[in-house]
């Protein structure tokens, strides 16, 4: 007797196919550049994998999507990104690299945000240590040339939240873009290019790094944490999220999937 083969299960590694979302080119080079770090799947339960729901009015519904990446590598505890379409109510990537706290690297943070009001468009290689030049300088030196090279060509986005400053670099690359003209062609001739080159740099760092001792990741860990728990309390998305898909999907995607440290 042969039992039939069981059905192909959902997992972290599968393409995101959305459709008419516009971040699509982002996702598909951090996944190809992330190929040669052999990545491995990273659970992500089912109901986080894809997500439908609506937003709009009762008489004119939105179908919404919501739908998760991941993996891991050795030197990568989690690499993930989130991704919304919701037609013209919203499009998303959020895109975060959590280094394993046995190396002395900073996270990969990019925001890439387009609402009826407009783009708004972050990247960022994040310190977890802001304060230890062990752990910026090396990074901060070869970040700082890509951020005075992109941010020329996009206007700044405006002040961010002083308890925010702990966990950003001075190469934050930040921005808001107007739908249309000249905003969708910023996006493909500084937007790409920049995430290209913060991500290519980001991933020579890791090629670079060397494990550190114990005492070393321990600091390392606790500055991890002291970021994902930011990040998680002040999670700009909640309330969007939340009218997609409720709370109680919102609350665990926020704890368990996106910034589960
Ligand atoms: N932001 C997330 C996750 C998102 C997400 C997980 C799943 O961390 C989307 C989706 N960000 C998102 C949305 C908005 C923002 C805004 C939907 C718009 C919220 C709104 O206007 O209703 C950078 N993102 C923002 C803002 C900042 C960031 C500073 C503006 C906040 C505000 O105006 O109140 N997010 C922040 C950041 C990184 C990041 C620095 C890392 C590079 O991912």
């Amino acid at each position: 007797m042969t039992t039939p083969p069981a059905p192909p299960q959902p997992c972290s590694l599968d393409p995101v196919v959305l459709d008419g979302w516009r971040w699509a080119p982002f996702l598909d080079h951090a996944v190809e550049a992330l190929q040669r770090f052999h990545p491995v799947a990273y659970p992500v339960e089912e109901p986080f994998l894809r997500q439908e729901g609506a937003t709009g009015s009762k008489a004119n519904p939105v179908p919404v999507t919501t739908a998760t990446w991941a993996c891991s590598t050795d030197k990568l505890r989690q690499v993930r990104a989130a991704c919304v379409e919701a037609g013209n109510a919203a499009s998303v990537l959020n895109f975060v690299i959590n280094p394993s706290s046995g190396f002395d690297l900073p996270f990969f943070g990019a925001d890439l945000v387009t609402l009826p009001s407009g783009h708004l468009i972050a990247l960022d290689l994040q310190p977890a240590l802001k304060t230890d030049t062990q752990h910026t300088s090396r990074v901060w030196e070869r970040l700082m040339p890509l951020w005075e090279h992109w941010q020329n060509f996009l206007p700044s986005g405006g002040p961010i939240p002083t308890e925010a400053e702990p966990y950003f670099s001075p190469g934050f690359l930040w921005t808001r873009l107007p739908l249309g003209d000249p905003g969708d062609d910023l996006i493909i001739k500084a937007v790409f290019p920049a995430f290209v080159a913060y991500l290519d740099l980001y991933l020579q760092l890791v090629r670079e790094a060397d494990p550190v001792d114990d005492e070393r990741r321990q600091d390392l860990l606790a500055g991890q944490q002291r970021y994902v728990a930011y990040r998680a309390e002040k999670d700009p998305a909640r309330g969007m999220l939340t009218r997609f898909h409720g709370v109680e999907w919102t609350e665990s995607y926020i704890h368990g999937v996106l910034f589960d440290l």
